[in-house]
């Protein structure tokens, strides 16, 4: 081949190529390209051989040609692979296309169950006013439960609070939180005491709108040196206009508690009808919210205290029937319902 044919050869090679790579629709076309033309095989490597049949004068210019197509081909490769790549990638992009504005899955939070949210109001208003949150255990003695609290195996006032009974002879699971007096009194004695005393309680008792065999109670005791009734009446009163509003009236009623003396219950006049009478009230104007007394002498002596030195206040009120009138729920069943059109309202 001479020189003239041979660079007839390359211009033919070069719009050959050309040609190859403008049709090449993917990278791995593009591969195929390189095989024809640069292999070893390929058309530019042929041609090579060639270079053997030229003149010695003529042979560096073929070379230099031929090594320049070679190059132009490459060059021309890898800006074909590289688009190509683009293109690829574009339309894969396309095709996996993300929309990043469209809304989140919302995720499902649970609420704190109504009852809890009451019970956290509660400490927050006594803890203002300076009582600590005391914990104390769910079965009792019938010793703590009752007669430490002067209610003797055979007192009539046991009547009142029906008791489950454990297997075991003289355990029970607490009717009230009251048995956290003697408790928390037996720890702290000498000290002054001002505590609440929150947690679940058990009575034997039909169950209906108002009454659960399962509760919540929060007990309050304050122990010092020169508490009077007063005291318990200013702190009642505080606890009442914080937690039903500031215009709540209120009103001490003479009752009766074996462990108090004198023992009184709270009403704070009907939020739902503001005294005028309705059938929450059952017309009377008042609700009863808690029951409340003097610490009786012979309940501060079993927890240690002198009761010619030290008196005290208790009270304990049921957050369920708390929760009851401030949301306007009329059936003590629905807290342990476990229906969650009912819970999810209190979210
Ligand atoms: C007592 O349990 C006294 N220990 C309260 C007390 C403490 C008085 C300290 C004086 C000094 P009573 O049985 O009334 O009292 O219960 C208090 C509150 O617990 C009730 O007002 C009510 O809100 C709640 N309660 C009682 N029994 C049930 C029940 N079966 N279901 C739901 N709540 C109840």
């Amino acid at each position: 081949m001479s020189l003239r044919e041979l660079q007839e050869r390359i211009e033919h090679i070069k719009r050959e190529s050309q040609e190859a790579l403008q049709r090449c629709r993917s990278v791995k076309d593009c591969e195929g390209v390189r095989v024809t033309f640069l292999g070893r095989r390929g058309k530019v490597t042929t041609l090579f051989e060639y270079l053997k049949d030229l003149s010695g004068e003529e042979r560096p210019q073929a070379g230099r040609l031929l090594n320049e197509l070679k190059s132009h081909i490459e060059a021309q490769l890898e800006a074909r692979a590289y688009q190509l790549k683009a293109q690829e990638l574009e339309e894969q992009l396309q095709k996996e296309r993300l929309d990043v504005t469209l809304p989140g899955r919302a995720y499902r939070l649970g609420t704190l169950h109504v009852i809890t949210q009451t019970l956290r109001e509660i400490y927050r208003i006594f803890q203002q006013m300076g009582f600590e949150v005391y914990q104390t255990r769910e079965v009792e003695t019938d010793e703590m439960n009752f007669q430490l609290l002067n209610i003797p195996p055979d007192h009539p006032a046991r009547e009142m609070q029906s008791t489950f009974y454990t297997t075991t002879p003289g355990v029970i699971l607490r009717t009230h939180t009251s048995p956290g007096q003697i408790r928390v009194m037996r720890e702290r004695c000498p000290e002054p005491i001002r505590v609440i005393l929150p947690g679940k309680c058990y009575r034997y008792e039909q169950i209906t709108p108002r009454s659960e065999i399962q509760f919540t109670q929060v007990e309050g005791l304050a122990v010092g040196r020169g508490v009077r009734m007063s005291d318990l009446k200013g702190v009642l009163t505080e606890f009442a206009r914080q937690m039903f509003g500031p215009e709540t009236a209120v009103k001490l009623r003479g009752s009766y508690f074996p462990f108090t003396e004198p023992s009184v219950e709270l009403d704070i006049r009907c939020i739902l009808c503001e005294g005028r009478g309705c059938r929450v009230c059952k017309g009377t104007g008042w609700l009863e919210i808690l029951g409340a007394g003097m610490v009786h002498p012979t309940v501060l002596q079993n927890g240690g205290y002198d009761p010619e030195e030290f008196t005290g206040f208790a009270f304990g009120m049921g957050p369920e029937r708390i929760a009851m009138l401030k949301h306007r729920i009329e059936d003590i069943r629905l807290f342990l319902g476990n229906d969650l059109r009912f819970l999810e309202q209190f979210g």
